[in-house]
């Protein structure tokens, strides 16, 4: 990143919406994030995939997409439209939800599109400062509500109605996996910075079978804090040799945990009763994406009872849930404790 890039990743002395660090690089991820929703091309791919029972990315191998490559971030910080113009101007979109705002911003009746995207534009921006890696993590809706003019209750829904999700990585290649409700697999693309373009590299990807690496992954350092169940689940990663494996960026971990297998939790404690991270564009899309793969998502314990993670029902956008996730032998581990 340089001088320039360690300058982005200063605090901007700010909280987010949520009581987080804000850190220039997430302000600038956020209008970048919502500069290229105003551009239509991906939203209406989504559109017209998204019939009855969308299960695979359409296209050939070489799937262009526009999301942001690095020329294209340039571009769209030089020539940056303020965003409710740009929303104004795409067509695509009734409502966004970002984890820098505060509010939903709800897109203008005459503009209006059929979609509405949640997303943490930056995630895992405690890394930025140490070159670790980060990502983006968003969640599609198509809206619901009568008329042209969308309102939260489009995105305060029960998380099965998410008809795409996925995330972006920014490690040592770029590279987003993406899903749509009902499909058997996730979709890797990495980006090709000399085209700029990200091109497919593997389809309708799963967990490996029998539940892949022995992994564990999750802030031990809360542990003291966790519920019974929860401390002696990671009690028995430990004595069946599991290896403790945590970056602290969300997109990394679970990223790892598709690929090589294992688990990775981020479980409620007493000084978090409903957990750290966010509903709506953090346990909402990996949920979806860690199915679609073939894996579980839970809350563990959470209001009283355990529940699969897509059959919560946030009441408010920037609601907080507890995520345990993975393979299904090691989130059944977790769960036969709560027996
Ligand atoms: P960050 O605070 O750096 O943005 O919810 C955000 C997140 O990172 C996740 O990406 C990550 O999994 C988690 O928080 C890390 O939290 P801890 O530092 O408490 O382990």
């Amino acid at each position: 990143m340089g001088e320039e890039g360690a300058q982005r990743g200063a605090a901007t002395s700010q909280v987010n919406s949520t009581g987080d660090d804000q850190k220039k690089l997430d302000v600038l991820s956020d209008e970048i994030f919502v500069s290229v929703l105003s551009e239509p091309p991906l939203l209406a791919r989504i559109g017209r995939a998204t019939g009855p029972a969308p299960t695979r990315w359409p296209g050939s191998p070489r799937t262009q997409l526009p999301l942001s490559s690095r020329p294209r971030a340039r571009r769209a910080r030089r020539a940056l439209p303020r965003p409710p113009q740009a929303l104004i101007n795409s067509g695509a979109c009734a409502v966004l939800v970002s984890e820098e705002r505060d509010e939903a911003i709800i897109v203008p009746e005459e503009k209006a599109g059929r979609f509405c995207v949640a997303f943490d534009p930056l995630d895992g921006s405690s890394n930025i400062d140490c070159n670790v890696s980060t990502g983006t993590i968003f969640a599609v809706y198509e809206k619901k509500t009568p008329g042209k003019l969308g309102s939260v209750a489009d995105v305060l829904r029960v998380g099965s109605d998410i008809v795409a999700a996925g995330y972006c990585m920014y490690g040592a290649a770029t590279e987003m996996v993406l899903c749509f409700k009902g499909a058997t697999g996730v979709e890797r693309f990495t980006l090709d910075p000399s085209l700029g373009e990200f091109c497919r590299t593997h389809s309708g990807v799963t967990f490996p079978a029998g539940g892949g690496k022995k992994i564990y992954s999750c802030n031990e350092g809360n542990s003291p804090y966790w519920d019974k169940p929860i401390q002696d689940a990671v009690a028995d990663f430990k004595v069946k040799k599991y290896a403790a494996r945590y970056v602290g960026s969300m997109v990394s971990d679970v990223h790892r945990t598709i690929l090589y297998g294992g688990i990775f939790l981020y479980p409620a404690d007493t000084k978090s009763p409903k957990g750290k991270l966010r509903v709506l564009y953090e346990g909402f899309p990996m949920a979806l994406l860690v199915e679609a793969a073939g894996g579980k998502a839970s809350t563990g314990m959470f209001n009283g009872s355990v529940q699969r993670m897509l059959d919560l029902v946030p009441t408010t956008i920037h609601e907080r849930c507890p995520v345990i996730l993975g393979s299904p032998r090691d989130v059944d581990l977790v769960l036969s404790r709560y027996n």
